[in-house]
């Protein structure tokens, strides 16, 4: 037998870049390893990278576009599927006007190199203004505070882990997830060794996570009342005499703004909230403040609630006015190779945000962006502009925006639907046509999202390494298809690579040869050392200065204010919270389709505190109907004390069992899905993110 074949590259799962080595011979893949010569992973992997074998060979796949007969699917050719697209598309257009065909973006494009250069222009074909993604179901309020905080949504606060002395972590499980919106791959390593060097870690959180676990210290806090948390802790800067801005004093503005806009939030009124101590509050921004170095790093459960906008604002002011801001060891900002913000800075970019509000309930767009929260209601509310037609690319918003049911309602009532995935799954099932996608393996990767997100400068270019199985064909080039199939946009020849070419050699490394070749050169990728101090000069904001307190963080005060002191609502039908929770074998809804992945327990069950189990007379391994405004599900318990009492938790992600899917071994074990839960009229207003954090619920055993 002739020796493997060895291929190393960036697994483009999750956010976290991990390097793997990956074995092959001429049929198949040997083994999937760890890259120890990664200079950002460093060896780490989780178990689904391994997974990337499975989806490779997996049956399941689509290899041919499907064309949706009377009582099921038949195989046509790309001719034929997209001459029908561009007769159907334009026909409704030419009907009901360009806003009638709306797009969804899913959270596999962010890890595409292919997808993230090229879908402006796919976004631009169509005419229409009528787009929706992920992002406005997940890390929104960053984007909207950055943009006008700093002057640029994807000028990201990252937090030095591999520096600091303190971190605060509120509302993330980076030991699980490996990071988001800070790309920290191996975090539970990276962890420990903020420990050993006589650092301290904290964690808020209604669940005692992964992550907790490990902490130094972990508080619970009641669902959705992480604003009241930070403005408190924002309060005790000022209060105590803490507020320092350090070097960036002559560039940040609206100080006074700030501190009297948090005035009013003493420890003492939020505590009986928030479910955290006063004195408890207190010490913690002593601690922020005092420490060598800190940073506080808020993500998903603060930013999926109702208060989302306000969290991610107060997170950045927390960070800058106890001094950690762009300082080694706090949040800092990356130096990426192609660097999205020089790219795309606001003479390209107008501030799209509250440009339009969306046709029904009146929400802010943002970035290109409807909320996905709105879609269902733009789908099935009659009248000029309404949504008849959807092209959806690798996004599966049946099961991760809120109110799954009815999405899925929606699509069905839709007169025409096109879905470009690797799956025919909960929503391609409601395409006419399905387009079918390369994937993993068989692209070439670069990870122009996610290097601007990570805790070191690197960069690492992979090429495929396997070409697209039969009539598969990666996501750019679907794309470009669609787009010239609509609107007979030409091709202008130009690919990815050469974007990304062009890009590296016009960024900051352009002196030390930076360029495609020079990352082909180095397939472990290229080490660019440790985050740098650079926050002056990247700086987006029109005068140039970091603003403390834009109006709209002010004005939005006042909805808090209603919501938690002058009319506070009693629990009702509904006495418990539920949250979401991720798991290390599953990532969002597209992994388990890999034996693998799911095979032994069911991962997928609700966590009741032991406390509210004697109450309701749950036990472990019994099944619970777990009742919500929206809906209802039937599930397994498990009781633990991992919970707060008075919240529970339900992996997103899962929901397998849905007819008209061809995903056989995920329905072996199918979970629920949460979002049959969660309520899409409840978002935070400001930006229009989802809310997925404390759902009012009611849960009863099921004998
Ligand atoms: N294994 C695995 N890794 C993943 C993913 C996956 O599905 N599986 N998905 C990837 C994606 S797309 C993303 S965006 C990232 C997300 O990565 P993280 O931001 O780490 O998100 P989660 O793991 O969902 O952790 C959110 C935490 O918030 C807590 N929480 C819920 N509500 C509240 C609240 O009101 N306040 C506070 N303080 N906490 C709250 C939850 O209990 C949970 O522990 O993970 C990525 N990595
Ligand atoms: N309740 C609750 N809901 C949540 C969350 C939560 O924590 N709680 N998390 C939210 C978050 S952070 C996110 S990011 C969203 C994710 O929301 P989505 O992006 O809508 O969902 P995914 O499950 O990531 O779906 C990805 C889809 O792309 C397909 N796919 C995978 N790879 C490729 C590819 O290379 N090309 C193509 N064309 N298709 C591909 C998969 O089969 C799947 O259909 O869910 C959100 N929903
Ligand atoms: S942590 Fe994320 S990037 Fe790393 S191996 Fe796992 S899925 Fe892949
Ligand atoms: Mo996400």
């Amino acid at each position: 037998m002739a020796d493997p074949k060895i291929h190393y590259r960036t697994c483009n799962i999750c956010e976290a870049m991990c390097g793997i080595e990956v074995r092959y011979d001429d049929q198949q893949i040997l083994s999937i390893r760890p890259d120890r010569k990664d200079p950002l992973s460093r060896g780490h992997i989780c178990p689904k990278a391994v997974a990337l074998q499975d989806y490779y060979h997996d049956e399941d796949r689509l290899t041919q576009p499907l064309r949706r007969t009377a009582s099921d699917w038949e195989e046509i050719s790309w001719d034929s599927a997209l001459e029908e697209i561009g007769e159907r598309v334009r026909e409704i257009q030419q009907a009901h006007g360009k806003q009638s065909v709306a797009t969804y973006i899913g959270n596999p494009n962010a890890h595409n190199l292919g997808s993230l250069v090229t879908i402006h222009k796919f976004r631009r074909a169509f005419g229409s203004s009528n787009h929706y993604s992920s992002a406005s179901a997940d890390q929104l309020p960053h984007h909207v505070a950055n943009k006008h905080m700093l002057g640029h949504g994807s000028l990201i606060p990252v937090p030095d882990v591999d520096r600091t002395d303190y971190m605060l972590i509120i509302g993330a499980n980076p030991v699980v997830s490996n990071g988001s919106m800070m790309t920290a791959p191996g975090f539970p390593r990276r962890m420990k060794a903020i420990q050993e060097r006589g650092g301290k870690v904290v964690v808020i959180d209604p669940r005692r996570t992964e992550t907790a676990d490990k902490a130094d210290e972990h508080f619970f806090i009641t669902p959705n009342t992480d604003a009241l948390l930070l403005l408190a802790l924002n309060h005790v800067l000022f209060a105590d005499g803490l507020d320092s801005l350090g070097h960036l004093s002559s560039v940040a503005a609206e100080l006074d703004a700030l501190r009297q806009a948090v005035a009013a939030y003493i420890p003492e009124r939020v505590a009986p909230i928030t479910g955290i101590d006063a004195q408890e509050i207190r010490r913690l921004a002593h601690e922020m403040a005092n420490a060598p170095s800190a940073v506080c790093y808020s993500r998903m459960g603060a930013s999926t609630q109702q208060f989302g906008g306000l969290c991610q604002w107060l997170t950045i002011t927390f960070n800058i006015v106890s001094g950690n801001f762009d300082q080694r060891g706090g949040a800092m900002f990356t130096t990426p190779a192609f660097d999205l913000v020089k790219i795309t800075d606001n003479t390209h970019r107008p501030n799209s945000y509250g440009s339009k509000h969306s046709r029904v309930r009146g929400l802010p767009y943002n970035n290109n962006e409807f909320p996905v929260s709105v879609l269902a209601e733009e789908i099935l509310t009659p009248g000029e502009d309404q949504v008849r037609a959807l092209i959806a690319v690798a996004g599966n918003p049946v099961i991760s925006a809120p109110n799954g049911r009815r999405l899925a309602e929606a699509f069905a009532s839709l007169e025409f639907m096109v879905s470009a995935d690797i799956y025919l799954n909960q929503t391609s099932r409601f395409a006419n046509i399905v387009l079918p996608a390369a994937s993993g393996l068989q692209i070439p990767q670069y990870d122009v999202a996610f290097h601007i997100n990570a805790v070191r400068n690197t960069a690492k270019y992979s090429e495929a390494l396997f070409p697209p199985t039969k009539g598969q064909k990666p996501d750019w080039q679907i794309f470009r298809l669609l787009s010239s199939a609509i609107n007979q946009v030409d091709d202008d020849g130009i690919t990815p690579e050469m974007i990304l070419d062009h890009s590296l050699r016009a960024g900051p490394y352009a002196e030390q040869g930076m360029s495609l070749k020079m990352l082909q050169e180095h397939p472990h990728g290229v080490d660019l050392g440790p985050l740098e101090s650079n926050l002056v000069g990247r700086l987006q904001t029109p005068d140039g200065l970091i603003h403390l307190a834009p109006q709209l963080y002010l004005d939005d005060l006042e909805r808090l204010e209603q919501t938690f002191f002058v009319a506070a609502t009693a629990a009702g039908d509904f006495p418990l919270s539920l949250v979401s929770r991720r798991l290390p074998r599953s990532h969002n809804s597209w992994t388990h389709n890999s034996h693998r992945l799911v095979k032994g327990k069911n991962q997928c069950t609700l966590l009741v505190n032991s406390d509210d189990a004697n109450e309701l007379k749950l036990l472990s391994g019994q099944m619970a109907k777990v009742k919500s405004k929206i809906g209802e599900l039937t599930v397994d318990v498990e009781v633990s004390d991992e919970m707060m009492p008075g919240v529970v938790s339900i992996p997103h992600g899962w929901g397998h069992d849905m007819d008209g899917t061809r995903m056989s071994t995920a329905r072996l074990q199918p979970g629920v899905n949460i979002n049959d839960l969660t309520d899409e009229s409840v978002v935070d207003e400001l930006t229009g993110n989802a809310c997925f954090s404390g759902i009012p619920v009611s849960v009863h055993p099921i004998t």
